[in-house]
């Protein structure tokens, strides 16, 4: 039986992978955070609980990492872990990098200390990290430059950076997925597809009549985490360790995001979307579109969502869930 670690199991995509891994017959082990609410931390794998290994740390406590990977020896180990979230990262810039970027680099001297072999690693990279880098044909791939525009890309890219100096020198199996943006019905309510989507349940349960936003002229290549978490696992399995991308080549704004979110209910988004400086960010990411070639040329990839059902899917999934709520 193989063995897998995955930082971040209680997130999305941590979720869906130790789904996909357990599938696979893994012996799936994950590290969690203590949270005043308890319920709240393990949400997500509540459904798989009895089937995997928990364990208490932070990528920011060195001494808890070297806990728990000193009691495996791992097959593979997914770096999930990070203070995710953009629009934040601009508030807690010093947390941000200790998360993310030292974090990074504890998880790989932890298991340098107590792995016999070095495990095969994945290391979750960010389409954020290319800032408004773009090649002239309208797409950022493996070789266009990065230039980050948040504290949370500086923190991705020196991750990556470092992961890129590992390999090189001491021909580390880590492997980079440079992943643009993929969401879900487990996507938090603060990344802008879950604040709409449950937003446009809200209004139309009579619960509230707008919805506030930093802008709507920014672009994303919008996947969905669960497609996205079937390739970290072939990136490890079926490549050697490089950088890939990952994406959908296809990219659309957060004006046609509402626009699409609100017509599956019936709504007009102009009637209720209202633009506040609150959630503008200082620096903004202002385009992101994919060309996953490199990566789509050595693996089989058949993605089960577009962007259209993955949206509806997620207003659906708010729209019972408050519904039931209210019952
Ligand atoms: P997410 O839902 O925010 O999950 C992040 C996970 O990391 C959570 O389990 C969180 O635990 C954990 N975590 C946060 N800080 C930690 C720390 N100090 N020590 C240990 N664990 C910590 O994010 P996601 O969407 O699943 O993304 C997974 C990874 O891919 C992240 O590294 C993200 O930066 C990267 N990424 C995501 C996307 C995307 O569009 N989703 C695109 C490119 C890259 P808590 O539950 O305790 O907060
Ligand atoms: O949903 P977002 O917060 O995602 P963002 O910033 O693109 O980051 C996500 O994707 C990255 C990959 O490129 C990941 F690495 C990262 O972990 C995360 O998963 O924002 C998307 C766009 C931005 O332009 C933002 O300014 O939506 C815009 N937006 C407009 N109003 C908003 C809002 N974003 C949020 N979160 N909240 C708003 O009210």
């Amino acid at each position: 039986m193989k063995i897998c670690l995955i930082l971040g199991i209680s997130g999305q995509d941590g979720s869906y992978l130790a789904e996909f891994l357990l599938e696979k017959e893994y012996k799936v082990v994950g590290i969690i955070r203590r949270h005043s609410v308890a319920e709240n931390q393990t949400e997500r794998i509540e459904h798989i609980r009895d089937k995997i290994d928990l364990h208490y740390g932070d990528l920011t406590d060195l001494s808890s990492l070297l806990k728990v990977c000193s009691q495996y020896q791992f097959d593979e180990v997914y770096n999930l872990g990070a203070m995710s979230n953009v629009g934040i990262s601009f508030k807690e810039p010093l947390y941000t990098q200790d998360a993310n970027f030292l974090g990074f680099i504890k998880l790989v001297e932890a298991l340098q200390l107590t792995q016999n072999n070095f495990p095969r690693f994945y290391q979750a990279s960010s389409s954020e990290m290319f800032g408004n880098c773009v090649d002239d044909d309208g797409f950022q791939r493996e070789t266009t430059p990065m230039m980050p525009v948040s504290p949370y890309g500086i923190s991705k890219l020196s991750a990556h950076t470092y992961a890129q100096h590992l390999r090189r020198a001491y021909n580390l199996p880590i492997s980079c997925g440079i992943l643009f943006n993929h969401e879900s019905e487990r996507r938090g309510t603060n990344f802008v597809t879950g604040k709409v989507a449950k937003a446009v349940a809200e209004i139309k349960l009579g619960l509230r009549d707008k919805l506030e936003l930093g802008t709507l002229s920014t672009f994303r290549d919008w996947g969905h985490s669960k497609d996205y978490v079937a390739v970290m696992y072939q990136m490890l399995n079926e490549c050697e360790p490089d950088d890939f991308i990952c994406c959908t080549g296809i990219t659309h704004s957060v004006e046609e995001l509402c626009e699409l979110a609100f017509s599956h209910l019936d709504l007009d988004y102009r009637d209720y979307v209202v633009i506040t400086d609150k959630y503008k960010r200082d620096e903004e990411l202002n385009y992101l579109r994919g060309c996953s070639d490199k990566l789509f040329n050595k693996i089989n990839v058949s993605f089960e969502y577009d962007f259209e059902k993955m949206i509806k899917d997620m207003v659906m999934y708010h729209l019972s869930k408050l519904d039931w709520l209210k019952k």
